[in-house]
């Protein structure tokens, strides 16, 4: 068995099909773990989850924002959704694919590996157990029954993390940060307005992977959402967003060898 993780699919299931072929994927064998942001602006949104629902006992997630998007039109949250997202939502197996989505989780530690998968990243002032509890906050609740109140307490805004921070606001941030960080100050408050690649972005801002005030650890962090950087390894954190809905690639990396990108 090869476990595999894949960067942002975001609706481009030609290039996912192509990638699983170069990988020679056997959903009887291998397993993929998808770094979130499986839907919207590709155009295939509804046959990527189609796929990967029909192979899913091969397939887990990380929801991404667009994913958590897509719940949020499910939900009712939405009033006017991208076409892509609402012919997934208004197909007669649409309520499987939400479901499928749903139960997936927004944070990934493979402690064998030393490894932990997010869509955007893990706040640095969060230590693994600490992060796998707060990710476990927002991921319990689109679980169970009322997982639209859920949601409507859990996403929009971009909320900062801060300990201090109770209900609503608390699962906003711990849902901003695992989908939606890039920059932090040097304090770790949140940057909602820069996305460009590191060098364009205002003063006293720093990647969330890179904070100077951050000792290395020895877990590696997996993310996608940050298309600018593109593929890109440091010892603390891999990129596997390559932009593929922006005309770039679409990225592969073995669990083992994330050194070692595989791109379409
Ligand atoms: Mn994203």
């Amino acid at each position: 068995m090869t476990r595999y993780v894949i960067g942002d699919v975001q609706g481009c299931f030609g290039p996912l099909m192509r990638l699983l072929k170069r990988l020679k994927f056997d959903p009887q064998r291998d397993r993929v773990w998808l770094a979130g942001d499986l839907v919207n602006r590709g155009g295939q949104s509804l046959e990527v989850l189609r796929y990967v629902v029909e192979h899913q006992h091969a397939f887990r997630a990380v929801l991404g924002n667009h994913d958590l998007h897509l719940l949020a039109h499910a939900a009712g949250l939405i009033e006017r959704p991208e076409k892509e997202l609402a012919r997934v939502v208004d197909a007669p197996d649409g309520p499987v694919l939400i479901d499928w989505l749903r139960r997936q989780k927004l944070l990934k530690v493979f402690r064998k590996h030393n490894v932990l998968l997010a869509h955007a990243g893990v706040h640095p002032g969060w230590s693994v157990p600490m992060a796998e509890a707060l990710a476990n906050e927002v991921e319990k609740g689109l679980r169970g029954r009322n997982w639209g109140k859920h949601l409507a307490r859990s996403y929009g805004g971009k909320i900062g993390w801060d300990p201090s921070l109770e209900g609503s606001r608390r699962l906003k941030a711990i849902t901003a940060s695992l989908t939606r960080m890039r920059y932090l100050t040097a304090g770790g408050s949140f940057d909602s307005v820069n996305k460009g690649p590191p060098g364009t972005q205002g003063a006293d801002l720093f990647p969330w992977f890179s904070l100077p005030s951050v000792r290395p650890t020895r877990w590696r962090v997996l993310f996608g959402h940050w298309a600018t950087l593109g593929y890109l390894a440091t010892p603390q954190a891999v990129c596997l967003d390559s932009g593929c809905v922006w005309g770039g690639r679409l990225t592969a990396v073995k669990l083992k060898q994330p050194d070692k990108p595989i791109q379409v």
